[in-house]
């Protein structure tokens, strides 16, 4: 019996401890927009995770992928794709720290050619860059109503192990 209560509880915490594996996301560049989900430029919603990757995908017209905001000080500093090409081309970058990370094209920005890349640790529920007691209430919440976004190991179903991979996340401290 011992036996076996060990091997359930050592069963879910290697199940709440599995590293969820980085993932990439595509942004097209097409006209005078950024492209993700059916959304362009300013309207694009892109959160990721730190170690996920952003990859850009030239469709048409000729671009090139800066970060910061047209006229920045330090424009460019945190990516830069190289001077402005037409397709096909494309440029990866991985995220590996939290914050906001808004970039543009150097012709189109002044058209609005301008976008952001959110990355926010899982654990940061409420998505405000801490990640502390707030994040607890705000997942414990969701996962209650049963939301979608309480499906924190995103394996379709909001249970037990969605709290345990939400506490291992939130221990770790991202
Ligand atoms: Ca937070
Ligand atoms: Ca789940
Ligand atoms: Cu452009």
């Amino acid at each position: 019996m011992r036996h076996s209560l060990t091997g359930t509880a050592m069963t879910l915490i290697a199940l709440a401890s599995t590293p969820s594996l980085a993932d990439e996301f595509t942004v097209e560049l097409s006209g005078l927009n950024f492209v993700y989900n059916g959304q362009t430029n300013g309207d694009i919603d892109l959160v990721i995770a730190p170690g996920d990757s952003v990859r850009w995908v030239w469709v048409s017209g000729s671009h090139n992928v800066v970060s910061g905001n047209p006229d920045d000080p330090d424009e460019g500093e945190e990516f830069f794709s190289g001077v402005p090409v037409p397709p096909p081309a494309e440029f990866l970058h991985t995220f590996e720290d939290a914050g906001d990370f808004p970039y543009h094209c150097e012709i189109h920005g002044g058209f609005g050619m301008v976008s952001t890349v959110k990355v926010r640790c899982p654990a940061d529920f409420n998505q405000d860059l801490n990640v502390n007691t707030q994040d607890v209430l705000a997942f414990l919440n969701a996962w209650t109503a049963g939301e979608d976004s309480a499906d924190f190991n995103s394996d379709g179903t909001v249970n037990t192990q969605d709290v345990l991979a939400f506490l291992n996340a939130w221990t770790s401290g991202c």
